[in-house]
Order: structure tokens, then C-alpha cells, then sequence
């Protein structure tokens, strides 16, 4: 606890508690029943949540630790660098969404954050660490593994471990119920899912209030996001007023995605559109909001002529004729951890 007072480190769990209020709780005890019916396949069980966030402290002055990275090869400064961990072997078509998914957002964030030296515990119980060494900028922990069958839980993403200097992640976890990606790819919605997934990680809804970030503004029944880079792309793309974040259709949904009945086919809203969903400059704003050094570009999309939203009047299932209702299929993680980092 060393440099953090006390009073910071009350305002950090007040912020994580504030949060957490908006989504659903961990379903830890459904994954460890179905993984436990699966004996043929490894326990999965991500690492519980402690009443006091975990904090570690950077090394990379630490001159021993400062000779053992000088050897390590892989340092990439020249630009932001997402690197996945998988936890089980993946298939040739999972290695490739998740590549195609990462490279998504490293043409939307293209600015180095600084590396970190030391280590970093796995986000899952018995692993060995997410990191030791050296890390260039973000690993992502990812587990595609037996959850509870097709439909249902879709999986779990979020922050584990983020930066005291930036309130950004070090680390992140993706945990994927296997038996639901056939029906992802079916929909041809597997890429969109995993890249949205990605987005939840990197901070979108699960890092917006954090300490004294405060980007998640306005009353329960009309938030916005407040910051200024995505404001000014939403203005441009004809929106009016606030950038509108929804806060319909249950925890989960809402205070974590953009609004479904403005932004329609938007990757980061909460039901996925059958087609296109565009990683837009809105988002790709809101990520400099952040603290990101994103650049101001976006996937084409358009939002007044373009793909209307899901139609929400059939919302009695996961799947309507025209979107998915990603939302209702995910858990978004909060950070379990900090790491003190001095370096901006
Ligand atoms: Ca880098
Ligand atoms: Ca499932
Ligand atoms: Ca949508
Ligand atoms: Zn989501």
C-alpha cells in the first residue's frame, strides 16, 4: 500500500463500487458447476475478487529487473501493442479472430503507453502469471472454455490489473464459453463479438468512472458520455446534444454500452446488428478520452443514413431478426488490482 494513501485507496474502491452497481455480479458459481461436469477439460476458475484491490509495484527501475529486460527481445516503442495469452490451445480459426479482432484496435489506439517490469498475477486460479518480465503495453488473458452449453452465459470481460499513472489496463481477461462460438460464426457476428469483448477491456464501460475519471455523466435515465474527443465526432456524424450512453435493457446493457436506438449498428452499443458493425472515430474518440493516444479515425460508418438499431420491441430473446443481444450475454469485469506506475 506503499505511496497510495488512505483516503486514495478509499476513493478507488468508492469508484470500482460505483461501477459495479451497473453490472451483473460474477456468475463465478454456474462456471465452476459446468466446468466441473466437463471433467474431461482443465478447472477454469477466475481468481476471486479480494476486499481490498491487490497493488504492485512497477520494477523497471529496479536495476536488476532493468538488466534482465534490456535482453528481452519484442519491445515494440513505436507503437500500442496487444498481446493474448491463451490459456488453452486455440484453433487455428480462434487464433485468427482474436489477431484480426487486436489489429482492429491497435489502427484505432497507435500510441506506445510505457512498459512495465515485474509481475503480474493470472486473472485465473492455479496459472501461472499473466506477466513477468517485461510487458509491451497490454496482455489479455483469454480462456475459450466450456461455460454452460449453447446460449445462455456468453462469457466475461474486463480490466484486471490497470496503471495508477493513467487508469488504463495492463491486464485483461476474455473468458469465452466454447459451445457458443459456432453459433457466433453461424451469425457471422464471431470477429464483431470478440472486438467489442476487446473494447470492454481496453476500458469501455468498466473504466469510465474509475478514481477520478468521470466520463459517465448525467441522470439514471439519460446518461451521456462526457468526454470531449468523442463529443466532437458525434457532433460531426449529425448527433445532437450528449454523446448517449443507454441505460435500457437490464444491468449489463446499460451504463456500459452506447444507445442502441441512436447508434444504431455501432460496434460498442449493446446489441450487435446481423452485418455490419462499424468501430467508429465516436469510439475511437471516447479511447482518447480515455487517456489512449487514439487517432481520429474510424471504420466507415454512418449515422444518418446508415443501418437503423435492433428493433427492441421483440426483445424476448438473445436473438431477434436483425441483432444480438450482446449485452444480456456478457459480464463486464471490473480490476481487481492496481500496479503503481510512476512513467506517464
Ligand atoms: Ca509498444
Ligand atoms: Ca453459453
Ligand atoms: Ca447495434
Ligand atoms: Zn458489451
Amino acid at each position: 500500500m506503499k505511496n497510495l494513501t488512505k483516503t486514495h485507496r478509499h476513493s478507488l474502491w468508492l469508484a470500482l463500487a460505483m461501477g459495479a452497481f451497473v453490472f451483473n455480479s460474477c456468475s463465478e458459481d454456474a462456471l465452476n458447476v459446468n466446468a466441473v461436469q466437463e471433467s474431461e477439460q482443465q478447472l477454469l476458475t477466475l481468481a476471486p475478487r479480494t476486499d481490498d484491490p491487490i497493488i504492485i509495484k512497477d520494477l523497471t527501475d529496479n536495476e536488476i529487473l532493468e538488466a534482465r529486460a534490456t535482453g528481452a527481445a519484442g519491445e515494440d516503442r513505436g507503437r500500442f501493442n496487444i498481446t493474448l495469452k491463451f490459456l488453452l490451445p486455440p484453433t487455428e480459426r480462434q487464433q485468427e479472430v482474436f489477431d484480426q479482432a487486436a489489429a482492429r484496435w491497435e489502427r484505432i489506439i497507435i500510441k506506445d503507453v510505457p512498459s512495465f517490469t515485474g509481475v503480474i498475477p493470472s486473472s485465473f486460479t492455479g496459472f501461472p502469471p499473466a506477466v513477468d518480465g517485461t510487458l509491451d503495453d497490454i496482455v489479455i488473458e483469454v480462456a475459450l472454455a466450456p461455460i454452460d452449453g449453447p446460449g445462455g452465459i456468453l462469457g466475461q470481460a474486463g480490466p484486471s490489473f490497470v496503471r495508477t499513472s493513467d487508469y488504463l489496463t495492463l491486464s485483461g481477461v476474455m473468458f469465452f464459453d466454447v459451445a457458443d462460438l459456432d453459433f457466433l460464426e453461424q451469425l457471422n457476428l464471431f470477429e464483431d463479438v470478440i472486438v467489442h469483448e476487446m473494447g470492454h477491456v481496453l476500458g469501455i464501460g468498466t473504466l469510465w468512472n474509475i478514481a477520478d475519471r468521470n466520463l459517465l455523466q448525467g441522470p439514471a435515465d439519460s446518461p451521456y458520455f462526457a468526454g470531449r474527443k468523442a463529443n466532437v465526432f458525434w457532433n460531426a456524424e449529425g448527433g445532437t446534444g450528449e454523446l448517449p450512453i443507454e441505460y435500457m435493457y437490464g444491468l449489463g446493457t446499460a451504463y456500459g454500452h452506447w444507445q442502441e436506438s441512436t447508434l444504431n449498428n455501432e460496434l460498442m452499443t449493446g446489441f450487435l446488428n446481423l452485418g455490419e458493425n462499424p468501430l467508429s472515430r465516436i469510439t475511437a474518440g471516447s479511447m482518447a478520452d480515455l487517456g489512449y493516444g487514439a487517432a481520429s479515425v474510424g471504420e466507415s460508418y454512418d449515422l444518418p443514413r446508415g443501418t437503423p438499431g435492433v428493433d427492441l420491441s421483440t426483445l424476448d430473446a438473445n436473438i431477434t431478426a436483425e441483432g444480438l443481444n450482446i449485452g444480456a450475454m456478457e459480464t463486464l469485469l471490473m480490476p481487481i488490482g492496481f500496479v503503481e506506475t510512476g512513467k506517464k
